[in-house]
């Protein structure tokens, strides 16, 4: 099923030339609304009437996270403070949270997203959804809630955790779909199974997994461990929360809802546009947003776009899944090593979680890489010689993957904390050492 079938399966000129009125207009908003970006264009030389349309696009100067902390909380405002009805925020590592406004009509636009979404995974008015992302300043909770709503779809606004409660309303008011972090997902999964209620007690049968990056091999491990579909949801606080991209049936790649948020390909050191199908930085121009447009923004997040008409019929972009951000690529040893790589290599292998921990140090000037791997309790065993023979086989396996060698510690059933929202996977020590 198609929500909004005239955008969503527009002909490609067509969407082009809506692109190119709405990216003038913003222009025009931001530079008579936005000082800092007024000032920002006026130093690359960039006036609103040097943009005639999307081409223009590489005209106009990049915005960055740091600018967003830089003029935190309401610098890059293009809309007065009383036109606002919503702040979402997002933490960042360190010092100030990221804060974005939004004015009725932006809320409107996210429920219009969200709605293609939701209705692209095959639900509707008739099925139950039970959103477990968090709700507050972080944007999954409300911003799947609205969705939901707009679908006129029943919600079950539980937020994350209560991992007991979660399941038991999951079963007695039969949900037919989860909306919450793929990791979160797979906890829910084991604690299910942990609880004793046969599977027939549940109706769940989509998931609406997003926020964090999971990799095909944890879709297949969800699905068979919930029995569902599971989906992608796509978004970032800055731009939209959820509803910024999703897939539809053919899971052939992330659709991204182009009529409001213009995607880009970047070289992630030069800035430089690259080629379609390349892999590279994502970047984001909101064509219609009016609390906090953003112009050309670096989202960090690294993938390719593909153009050719998908087979469910939707014209608009295909994004592949995200392999990580710039930012949580490791370099050890001098090698890149992306922590999805791992959890690829656990899904495959009969004898382990796909529930793992990295830790990265620097001794004696060199690099260390230790990977934590949780052992599936069948698999635990007293026997040593057996134990060494797994060790030695997913170190394997891993070193195959990444080209380094991990140093693998086995670890009990459980042991790995597991997590209610965004997974953490990754302990750098080498930045407290610089
Ligand atoms: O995570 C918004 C969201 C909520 C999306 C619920 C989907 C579902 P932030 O907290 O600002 O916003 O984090 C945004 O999370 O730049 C990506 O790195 C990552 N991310 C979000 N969705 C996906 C996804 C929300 N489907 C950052 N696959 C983004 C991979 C994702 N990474």
């Amino acid at each position: 099923m198609i929500w909004n079938e005239t955008v969503e399966c527009m002909d490609r000129q067509r969407l082009r030339d809506l692109q190119s009125v709405r990216l003038k207009r913003v222009v025009e908003r931001v530079y008579h609304n936005c000082e800092p970006y007024r000032k920002r264009m006026q130093e690359a030389g960039v006036s609103p009437s040097d943009i005639n349309g999307i081409e223009d696009i590489h005209k106009l100067p990049f915005t960055s996270k740091q600018d967003l902390r830089d003029y935190y909380p309401y610098g890059l405002l293009s809309s007065p403070l009383s036109e606002i009805v919503r702040i979402h925020a997002s933490s960042g590592t360190t010092g100030k949270p990221i804060v974005v406004g939004l004015t009725r009509n932006d809320l409107s636009v996210w429920s219009e997203v969200g709605a293609r979404c939701l209705t692209a995974f095959g639900l509707g008015k008739n099925d139950t959804v039970q959103v477990a992302y968090g709700y507050g300043l972080f944007t999954g909770g409300l911003g799947a809630h609205a969705a939901v709503e707009n679908i006129g779809g029943t919600v079950i606004p539980i937020s994350s955790g209560n991992t007991q409660k979660q399941i038991m309303m999951m079963r007695d008011l039969g949900a037919k779909a989860l909306a919450c972090t793929p990791s979160y997902a797979m906890y829910l999964a084991e604690a299910m199974e942990a609880s004793g209620y046969p599977r027939e007690d549940f109706q769940l049968r989509v998931g609406v997994f997003g926020a964090e990056p999971w990799t095909e091999e944890m879709r297949r491990t969800i699905e068979a461990k919930l029995n569902i579909k599971a989906y992608d949801i796509y978004g970032l606080t800055e731009i939209m929360g959820p509803g910024v991209g999703y897939e539809c049936e053919c899971q052939h790649g992330t659709h991204l809802n182009e009529d409001h948020f213009f995607p880009e390909i970047v070289d992630p050191d030069t800035g430089e546009p690259l080629p379609e199908g390349s892999h590279g930085e994502l970047v984001f121009t909101t064509l219609t947003k009016e609390g906090m447009p953003l112009i050309r923004f670096r989202t960090h997040d690294l993938t390719a776009l593909h153009y050719e008409k998908c087979a469910c019929g939707r014209t608009l972009v295909r994004m592949d899944k995200i392999m990580g951000r710039c930012d949580d690529m490791l370099i050890v040893r001098g090698v890149n090593v992306f922590p999805s790589q791992i959890e690829s290599v656990l899904c495959e292998a009969e004898e382990f979680e796909p529930h793992f921990f990295i830790t990265v140090d620097r001794v004696n000037n060199t690099d260390t890489f230790e990977v934590k791997v949780e052992v599936k309790p069948e698999y635990y065993k007293d026997d040593m010689k057996g134990m060494l023979e797994l060790k030695k086989s997913i170190t394997h396996k891993i070193q195959n993957v990444i080209g380094i060698m991990p140093d693998v510690k086995l670890v009990e059933p459980r042991s790995i904390e597991r997590s209610e929202g965004k997974v953490k996977r990754v302990l750098d020590k080498r930045v407290f050492k610089n």
